[in-house]
């Protein structure tokens, strides 16, 4: 293959940039209202505003992305490439002000158009491309990427339409587009000079060259485009920016060429769909696989796009030889959606750059590294062969040939043992061959981590078994986290102000620091102070709630919340059980030792998932009955908020007394909302699963309400599961359910719920809703008897904060660095404030 050459021609005393600089900054505002946007009315529009600002400080990310690209390449820098079909962004106005040390310059650059960050922030609509937590936590790790000055690129898609717009119709979940570019999106830029070609469909060739080596052609595809756009990600005040590579897909200009010279026109345009479908939308769903053509596509995209990326550069750099391809790159597999990129650098390798087998397969397994994100089975991606073979058939070969050799491997170990290599294989056999995905990231990686300590111990016992005896040092642990910055300092101003009075302000750098609110815990002024926080934070969410939801909450009643994807295992149903146990009580005039509370819900449902969405419609039926109901409203209030979101969750968390951490132990890999919560002081009620267990050992058990079956008994209670009985014995959760069958929340709607009490009560209900209730119920109690005690509450809430260091995405990132991918920061000493463009005004 062509070496590229890069031809470099800077313009004479420009090499820099020109000048910008804080002193720059209300006149660079201006200029891109004026002139780059043609605006002249302030107030017509904040929109405008927004746009002019974010491509103010755009010009500042641009100066220090470059000087950021320089150093990689000076240091010679071994460098991570984080491969996700998801990105789950939020807002970047807020973050990239606070990163870049710009609050105090912006705020009074926005008192001339008589307005303040804050509003304009409301303007930016959220960049929603990922579903939850996997991608939500891709976008905490590359906050923490850059602000550790650590050389990371990410690489995504960038979807047309992000995850749905929820609405509500009567209680019942509407998806509407999530049109998220139609106003423009003013921090990307496009790159279409490293646009990449992507092959599908065709057939496989064989030639033997005239050493006699034979070689395999992929011939005949269907090229697409990849188009990058490139996302500036600020450190935080450390110079560093980073990017964030999204991937559009685009028509070749063959498809214009020859369709079109032919005559066909109306064909060229449909190939031109076809091609530019690819990232059109975000696949909605955050668990169940469908095995749909369309996302098996983006997930070729994908990887093959990076792949050829981060390849292409290293030829550029470093000519065609790979011995140290391995010594400086890393492939950090967001779960196994882009596993397939194992099989395309062995394409790549050995089609593109005649590698021999053995010595792509070692470069491959030396570079690729997977996380784990689920331990429902169902979970686990499969791809049938047949829809590989039409589509991807040369991965399809590579794959094929890997685990030919990967099962000699297995045959070894196990000499004899055929049912090992038949539930090893790549290959799951039966009517319709599947190829397992997860089995390809295992057997072509060199690291597999789960994402919680129990997590990692379920996969090494469980799931991943007999690879874990295969390779036990493969295996590793990387405990999720949050980024400090967005989830307290950015969206907590308040607390955050507080807490910087007390132990400085360095925390937002290292959070390890945040320690030191322990010492002010029972200091009683202090106490006040953390709840007056509280009480302004909650008033931001009450009117958010009023607003979204038409529900009237009071800052003086606890704020109880769960907020997550609605899924079975979530447990968002025990939740609303509990909800309806209180308000059969308040019924029956048993408040004694009751706390006023509002209940507050949210989430999306995947749009084909039919019990999260009888689940959201049972909670808004439940609220509707609960908030009309006077006398329930001096001590129940019932929320369930639509469209739930980062944006929203920035609001929710800082407001929330009572975390709502219920899922069935063992399900929930990591959680990271919990995390967030526990931050911003929010005390946790929850299962031993996850993260959640982390949790509580952190903040110590006194301040944690723990209930419910643990993991290594679930097999066992399932055995002999009988919630028939429950109910009976039950009192409570008799009452419960009596007010379900007799239709007090469906007066109207005849058997709407039968689905939902039908899974209840069924002896092979997975989640063990019935078995978990009365210890909940028992632990809100206690929930209850502390928040009646508010110095004691506000102790607790003090100490989750206070115990909340190890919870931040820096401290899982240095491991990941420290265990996995080995980088060394990049230099952030010599970079001053205004990065080369302060040099050039200098000199
Ligand atoms: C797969 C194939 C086809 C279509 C969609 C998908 C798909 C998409 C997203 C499958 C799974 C996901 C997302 C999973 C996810 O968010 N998992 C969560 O990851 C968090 C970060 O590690 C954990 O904290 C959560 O516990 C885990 O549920």
């Amino acid at each position: 293959m062509a070496k590229q050459v890069e031809q470099v021609c800077v313009v004479k005393g420009w090499q820099e940039g020109p000048v910008i600089d804080e002193s720059t900054l209300k006149d660079d505002l201006t200029r891109h209202f004026y002139y780059t946007l043609g605006r002249d009315k302030v107030g017509e529009s904040q929109l405008y505003l927004y746009h002019a600002l974010a491509l103010t400080i755009r010009d500042r990310l641009v100066a220090r992305c470059r000087e950021t690209n320089k150093k990689i390449k000076q240091q010679k820098s071994r460098k991570t490439s984080y491969l996700s079909l998801e990105f789950l962004m939020g807002r970047a106005l807020g973050n990239a002000v606070l990163n870049l040390d710009l609050e105090d310059q912006v705020s009074s650059a926005l008192q001339e158009y008589c307005t303040k960050i804050e509003t304009i922030e409301d303007a930016e609509h959220d960049a929603g491309l990922g579903n939850g937590g996997l991608g939500r936590l891709a976008a905490c790790f590359l906050d923490s990427c850059a602000s550790l000055a650590l050389p990371v690129i990410g690489y995504g898609i960038r979807y047309e339409y992000g995850m749905f717009n929820q609405s509500m119709s009567d209680g019942n979940q509407i998806e509407q587009p999530d049109n998220w570019l139609r106003e423009g999106h003013p921090w990307e830029l496009s790159a279409p000079e490293h646009s990449k070609r992507i092959k599908f469909g065709g057939y496989v060739n064989s030639y033997t060259d005239k050493q006699g080596r034979e070689h395999r052609q992929w011939v005949s595809s269907h090229d697409v485009l990849a188009v990058p756009y490139d996302v500036p990600i600020p450190g935080y005040k450390n110079n560093i920016v980073n990017t964030l590579r999204l991937w559009k897909s685009e028509a070749t200009d063959e498809f214009n060429l020859t369709e079109f010279n032919a005559g066909s026109y109306s064909e060229a345009v449909a190939q031109k769909n076809l091609a530019e479908q690819i990232t059109m939308v975000l696949y909605p769903n955050d668990s169940s696989e469908n095995g749909k053509e369309l996302r098996l596509r983006q997930q070729y995209f994908l990887s093959s796009a990076s792949i050829q990326d981060i390849v292409d550069q290293w030829v550029n750099d470093h000519g065609e030889s790979f011995t140290d391809f391995a010594d400086y790159h890393v492939f950090q597999l967001n779960d196994t959606h882009p596993s397939i990129a194992v099989a395309e650098l062995m394409r790549v390798l050995v089609d593109d750059y005649e590698l021999d087998w053995d010595d792509a397969w070692q470069i491959t397994t030396k570079t690729m590294a997977y996380t784990n994100h689920t331990l429902l089975p169902e979970a686990l991606e499969k791809w049938s062969v047949s829809l590989f073979s039409k589509l991807l058939p040369r991965i399809l070969e590579i794959v094929f040939e890997i685990n030919a050799r990967f099962l000699a491997d297995v045959a070894q170990h196990w000499p004899g043992d055929v049912d090992k290599q038949r539930e090893l294989s790549l290959i799951e056999e039966g009517g319709e061959p599947q190829i397992r995905m997860a089995y390809l990231a295992i057997v072509g990686s060199y690291s597999v981590n789960g994402v919680a300590a129990l997590h990692t111990e379920l996969l090494k016992a469980g799931l991943f078994k007999e690879f874990y005896a295969l390779w036990p040092n493969k295996f590793n642990n990387k405990t999720n986290g949050v980024t400090p910055r967005r989830w307290l300092a950015h969206c907590n101003p308040t607390l955050s102000e507080l807490i910087s009075e007390k132990i400085g302000s360095d925390w937002v750098r290292d959070f390890a620091q945040i320690n030191q609110l322990r010492r002010f815990y029972d200091d009683t002024s202090f106490q006040t102070q953390w709840q007056d926080a509280k009480v302004i934070n909650k008033q931001r969410l009450v009117d958010l709630v009023k607003e979204r939801c038409g529900v009237e909450f009071d800052v003086s009643m606890m704020f109880d919340v769960q907020v997550k994807r609605i899924h079975e295992y979530k447990r968002q149903l025990l939740n609303i059980l509990h909800v309806i146990h209180l308000y059969d009580r308040i019924r029956r005039g048993d408040t004694q030792g009751l706390v006023p509370r509002c209940v507050l819900l949210g989430g999306k449902a995947a749009p084909g998932y039919y019990m999260a969405k009888k689940i959201i419609k049972l909670i808004n039926n439940v609220a509707d009955v609960i908030n009309k109901d006077p006398l329930a409203s001096s001590y129940l209030r019932v929320a369930f908020l639509p469209n739930y979101n980062v944006t929203a969750m920035e609001v929710i968390c800082p407001a929330t007394d009572l975390s709502e951490q219920v899922s069935t132990a063992g399900k929930e890999a990591s959680g990271t909302g919990n995390m967030k919560f526990m931050m911003n002081g929010a005390l946790t009620i929850g299962t031993l699963d996850g993260a959640n267990i982390e949790i509580r050992d952190a903040v110590g058990a006194d301040n944690f309400f723990l209930f419910g079956a643990e993991a290594h008994q679930i097999d066992d209670i399932k055995s002999r599961y009988n919630p028939a009985h429950l109910i009976e014995q039950n009192s409570d959760l008799a009452n419960v359910m009596h007010l379900l069958e007799s239709g007090h929340f469906n007066l109207f709607e005849p058997c709407l719920f039968d689905d939902v009490i039908n899974a209840i009560k069924s002896p092979h209900d997975p989640w063990l809703v019935a078995h978990d209730f009365e210890s909940y119920v028992s632990a809100q109690k206690q929930v209850d008897k502390a928040y009646a005690d508010q110095a004691y509450w506000t102790q607790m809430s003090i100490l989750n904060t206070a115990a909340s260091g190890i919870f931040s995405s820096d401290r899982t990132i240095s491991q990941y660095s420290d265990d996995i991918w080995h980088l060394t920061p990049l230099n952030t000493s010599d970079t001053d404030s205004t990065t080369a463009t302060s040099k050039a005004t200098k000199s």
